[in-house]
């Protein structure tokens, strides 16, 4: 075959361009780098699979997984014996982006493994409370005042609860509120007349806690204790409420991250309490249309990486009344399995929330549209 520029006969006899000679040894180390390429990808994973050895020791020890000591030690030998030709930066580099997704795995693997994991337990947890069982498929509705303020006030809303067929009655005893001068709630007296309408109507009670010390003292009240969004990391009072035999529902912080969030449900099934609800109810953002914004997306995510139920505090969502029932049919949509709303019978007095709270017509309404969309809710 003619051919341009110089020829050689080959080894087997047939001529051969430069260009084709070079052609073949391109593809030559190309196969070579093609092996190398499996033999580091072997190793990798074998180190990976070091690694994750070592993050489970190191997470039943209790040791931190991120080791910086260890990090700078295995990079100064790797840069002392650095052969070249690439220079000590380059591999410090290289190495810290293996060291770095060495940790992103122990993670992964720790998430996976959390009592509150999916992963972990595949099936839906049903907390039940009374005869209502959160996380079965019905939605539930907690309601009532966003602080007890008397006998009669929490009594209107009780009697409308019972009316309503349902049974999750919330109130106020301990308030956390931001000025220490602003209404902090009847404390144990607030208790008692929760216990004592929501027995007269058949109801069970759901109520905040603020300090671990008060958990025991308020249990005879108490059918869920609530564990509030300032005090989602509160880890003594969590731990406290992984002690007790009632379910606990878990406000998401204001500012948490949802890992946060498992996080905090997950100090308390660690310390024995399987019985937690998950409840959203709206992160602080640069919005100031609402008081918070609803993380709607938190509800699937919620879903899908934990078994726990998950509820949405529509109220302190919104912070305002007139977007209650679009946020619920919205919650509900995206798989909540309670919706949570504040009710009093005077809104426009109320000594905490009034300008959120809705009256016992306008929560009957909502019910009702609720109703329609999802059929029943208990
Ligand atoms: C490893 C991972 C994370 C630590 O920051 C340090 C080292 C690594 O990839 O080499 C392994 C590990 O967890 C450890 O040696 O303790
Ligand atoms: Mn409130």
């Amino acid at each position: 075959m003619p051919g341009t520029g110089t020829e050689r006969v080959g080894e087997l006899g047939s001529r051969e361009t430069e260009e084709q000679t070079a052609e073949r040894t391109l593809q030559a180390l190309r196969k070579e780098l093609d092996e190398i390429n499996a033999e580091i990808l072997r190793w990798l994973s074998r180190r990976a699979e070091v690694v994750l050895e070592i993050g489970r020791l190191k997470l039943r020890q209790g040791i931190n997984r991120f080791d910086p000591v260890r990090e700078k030690e295995m990079l100064d030998r790797l840069a002392a014996m650095n052969p070249g030709p690439f220079d000590d930066t380059t591999i410090r580099h290289i190495f810290k982006t293996i060291f770095a997704a060495s940790l992103q795995l122990q993670k992964k693997e720790e998430g996976a493994s959390l009592l509150v994991s999916r992963k972990r337990h595949p099936e839906d947890t049903v907390v039940e409370v009374g005869p209502v069982r959160i996380g079965a498929g019905v939605p539930a509705v907690v309601a009532g005042p966003c602080s007890v303020e008397s006998y009669e006030q929490t009594r209107a809303v009780a009697e409308a609860l019972r009316e309503e067929g349902l049974t999750l009655l919330r109130g106020g005893a301990f308030k956390p509120r931001t000025s220490p001068y602003d209404f902090q709630g009847l404390g144990f007296d607030g208790l008692r007349i929760l216990r004592e309408v929501a027995d007269e109507f058949g109801l069970k009670v759901v109520s905040e806690i603020l300090a671990p010390e008060d958990l025991e003292m308020a249990l005879p009240y108490i059918d869920v204790v609530q564990i509030g969004a300032r005090n989602m990391q509160n880890f003594a009072l969590l731990k406290a409420a992984g002690h007790i035999d009632r379910p606990v529902l878990l406000k998401r912080g204001l500012s948490a991250t949802i890992e946060e969030f498992k996080y905090a449900a997950e100090y308390i099934l660690a310390h024995g309490n399987p019985n937690v609800i998950l409840c959203e109810r709206g992160i602080r953002t640069f919005e100031r249309a609402t008081r918070n914004t609803l993380d709607i997306s938190a509800v699937p995510i919620l879903k899908a990486e934990t078994h726990l139920p998950v509820c949405v505090d529509v109220t302190h969502a919104a912070g305002r009344r007139d977007i209650l029932l679009p946020l619920a049919k919205a919650a509900l949509a995206a798989g909540a399995d309670a919706l949570m709303i504040e009710v009093h019978p005077q809104p426009e007095v109320a000594l905490s929330d009034a300008q959120q709270q809705v009256n016992i017509p306008d929560f009957r309404a909502w019910l009702e549209e609720i109703r329609q969309m999802f059929g029943g809710i208990v």
